[in-house]
């Protein structure tokens, strides 16, 4: 990887035409028209899984949703990179990473429920569950890649971020350990112009793959709107992470399209015409553009995507509703595998409260 920063890797323009790169596009040659079709339905699928979970939480089935509209391509492109036996670190605005890794339907919004501490089984898919606190999955990525790497496991470890969390000083330690270490660790940024209200500009004065440069880390730009562009150096990065050269930093420019959480409104802090620039660069509709140019769209694919997008639509929709509701009293399970003197005391003290109430 070279110093691309002013240049985005771009395998896919808007309007769905291919673009030559004969560097990255080597790296998806061997995608064919089933592969592309995939990437089509998974970001169709993702799609319908946000705006599933986005109408729930305003009916009031779910406490909180983090939408990753307009994040589709730079998630389910990246997720086609890895194999089941890599691992992902994830932030909580990976839904669309966690179904192309084959996450049960029925977890997906359990967390955001405040049914369960968490929303999957880890060790189901390799990937670790929605992170609250900003940067630092990555590191949790950098130990978990400097032990496979110790252990000489031919894995990649990928942890996705946002552009805010740049400024964290979390992902500056994960990336400097990264680097002394040569921990096989993909840096995944997801630059979706804004950390909540602050814009993308006001987090760092260079594009925000430079920082990576500092450490001795190789790292591209690249259009985050474009599976195909997204998938060549997300596979480019995880090849190194296999091989034992070290970490990689991948910067996708995509777009936040919805509220960074459904507690947001982001007319607030941002013009109407930036959302409608982005609107018009819509990674669902490019790769369609492409499929249509190529002759592999037809009616029964659209009937394919559209019937995949209902079932699973149906599931989240369905296993949200019919979700038990917990035994308050597990709130205090789990929290450390070992009884803690605190623990226990908020617990007596939670269990005299509920009996309280009740009587
Ligand atoms: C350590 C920490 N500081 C602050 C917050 C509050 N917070 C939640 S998300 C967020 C912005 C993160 O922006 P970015 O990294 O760009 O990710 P995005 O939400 O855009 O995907 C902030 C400040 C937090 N959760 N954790
Ligand atoms: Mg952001």
């Amino acid at each position: 990887m070279t110093d691309r920063a002013t240049y985005p890797v771009q395998l896919v323009q808007p309007d769905g035409r291919r673009v030559l790169d004969r560097e990255h596009a080597a790296s998806v040659s061997d995608v064919g028209p089933e592969q592309l079709r995939q990437l089509y339905e998974d970001m169709v699928v993702a799609r319908r899984i946000d705006t599933e979970a986005t109408a729930l939480q305003r009916q009031g089935q779910l406490g909180l949703w983090p939408p990753l509209l307009g994040q589709e391509a730079a998630q389910i492109g990246s997720a086609h990179a890895l194999r089941p036996d890599d691992y992902v670190f994830c932030s909580y605005r990976e839904a669309a990473v966690a179904y192309a890794r084959g996450v049960d339907l029925a977890t997906i919004t359990r967390l955001w429920r405040g049914a369960s501490h968490s929303c999957w089984d880890p060790a189901d898919i390799n990937m670790t569950n929605p992170a609250i606190v900003v940067g630092a999955q990555g590191l949790h990525a950098t130990g978990y890649a400097y032990a496979a790497h110790l252990e000489g496991a031919e894995i990649a470890v990928l942890t996705y971020f946002g552009d805010g969390a740049t400024s964290q000083g979390d992902i500056a330690e994960a990336l400097g350990f990264a680097a002394s270490w040569s921990a096989p660790v993909v840096f995944f940024c997801q630059n979706n112009q804004w950390a909540i209200s602050e814009p993308v500009r006001v987090q760092s004065q260079t594009p925000l793959v430079r920082r990576a440069y500092g450490y001795g880390i190789p790292g591209v730009q690249v259009d985050g709107n474009d599976a195909l562009g997204v998938l060549a150096v997300t596979r480019e990065a995880v090849a190194r992470a296999r091989s034992g050269e070290g970490p990689s930093f991948v910067e996708a420019i995509t777009y936040r399209m919805g509220p960074h959480t459904t507690a947001d409104d982001p007319t607030r802090y941002r013009a109407s015409a930036e959302l409608e620039l982005w609107q018009r660069r819509d990674p669902i509709e490019r790769m369609r553009r492409l499929l249509e140019r190529e002759d592999l769209w037809d009616n029964d694919f659209e009937r394919r995507v559209r019937t995949r997008s209902d079932e699973v639509g149906a599931a989240v929709r369905t296993a949200t509703i019919e979700m038990p509701d917990p035994d308050p009293m597990d709130l205090f399970d789990h929290v450390y595998t070992a009884p803690h003197p605190l623990v226990e005391e908020e617990r007596r003290n939670y269990a005299a409260y509920l009996e309280g109430a009740r009587s």
